[in-house]
């Protein structure tokens, strides 16, 4: 099936289903054997794996550089998280024709400005995008995606500007009409407070993306029980690698030896696993002259 039908089906699903976030070939491949039927290609985790903040430093062509990676590494559709479209309707649209390109199964924009700021940021001052021009970029970038199955997710940070419910719903409704696949619908409250009423009043008029990375002890089986489709673990292999890497480089500094750290780290032999290094041994037996 392709990759876009297959986000297509996860986010139609009956059941209540999942994206782990990646930010590179690595940790795309590793969310695919892990189990995941998707990955989430974060923008503040490819931003932060880059060293550089999740404000549209990294270009947008920079990210599309390394989604090819992650889509050539992983079988599983890979939802990009494309932040304000990089731009107007234009540059949106042009995004789209980009990752259908690279078989990227779908893309979510938000309703800010560019250059965005990561919405656990600066509360402050997170303006939101006028509907109808956000409106408008839906709809060419629907208008422009060639596969019927390429998904277009609109995220609503009414919450996150700290508009209420009815702002929320305003918008969440006028992006449907505008042609969107899904409403991912954000709050940094440590609660479900917020979420929970968007849910309860929206009545699934489209699928709901959720991102519980402040609300993360909420139990999963309360999102079933709501309703919400999706689930979308964001941020979590970036953050699990930095924790790896500090405790490995302080050690190593440290004890000036690899005597204590070799049995910390992944084997050579699984890292020229995951590269398939085996597929090029084959193929090289099978294309270089024989000696
Ligand atoms: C991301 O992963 O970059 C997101 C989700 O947009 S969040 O950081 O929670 O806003
Ligand atoms: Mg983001």
């Amino acid at each position: 099936m392709k990759k876009t039908s297959q986000l297509k089906q996860l986010i139609h699903s009956r059941n209540l289903e999942f994206l782990m976030e990646a930010h590179n070939g690595l940790s795309a491949k590793i969310v695919e054997e892990a189990g995941f039927k998707g990955i989430w290609a974060s923008g503040l985790s490819i931003s932060a794996a880059m060293g550089v903040r999740d404000n549209n430093e990294a270009s947008w062509t920079q990210v599309l550089e390394v989604l090819e990676f992650m889509s050539d590494a992983a079988s599983i559709p890979i939802l990009l998280d494309g932040d304000t479209g990089f731009g107007n309707f234009n540059n949106s649209r042009r995004l789209v024709k980009k990752l259908e390109q690279r078989q990227i199964a779908g893309v979510c924009i938000e309703d800010k400005l560019f250059p965005k700021t990561n919405s656990f940021l600066n509360s402050k001052i997170q303006p939101l995008a006028d509907i109808n021009e956000f409106c408008g970029k839906i709809k060419a970038m629907k208008d422009t995606q060639t596969d019927e199955d390429f998904i277009v997710v609109a995220r609503v940070e009414a919450f996150i500007a700290g508009l209420g419910l009815k702002e929320a719903l305003r918008r969440a409704d006028a992006y449907r009409q505008a042609g969107a696949d899904a409403i991912l619908i954000h709050s940094k409250r440590t609660d479900i407070a917020e979420i929970e009423s968007f849910v309860k009043e929206w009545e699934q008029r489209l699928p709901v993306v959720i991102v519980p990375t402040k609300y993360y002890s909420t139990p999963t089986s309360r999102f079933q029980k709501l309703g919400i489709n999706l689930v979308i673990w964001a941020n979590h292999n970036l953050r699990a690698s930095i924790d790896a890497m500090k405790k490995i480089s302080e050690q190593i500094f440290r004890e000036k030896s690899l005597v204590r750290a070799e049995k910390k780290v992944a084997t050579l032999e699984e890292v020229f696993r995951l590269q398939r290094v085996d597929e090029l041994l084959e193929a090289e037996r099978k294309y270089l002259p024989s000696t």
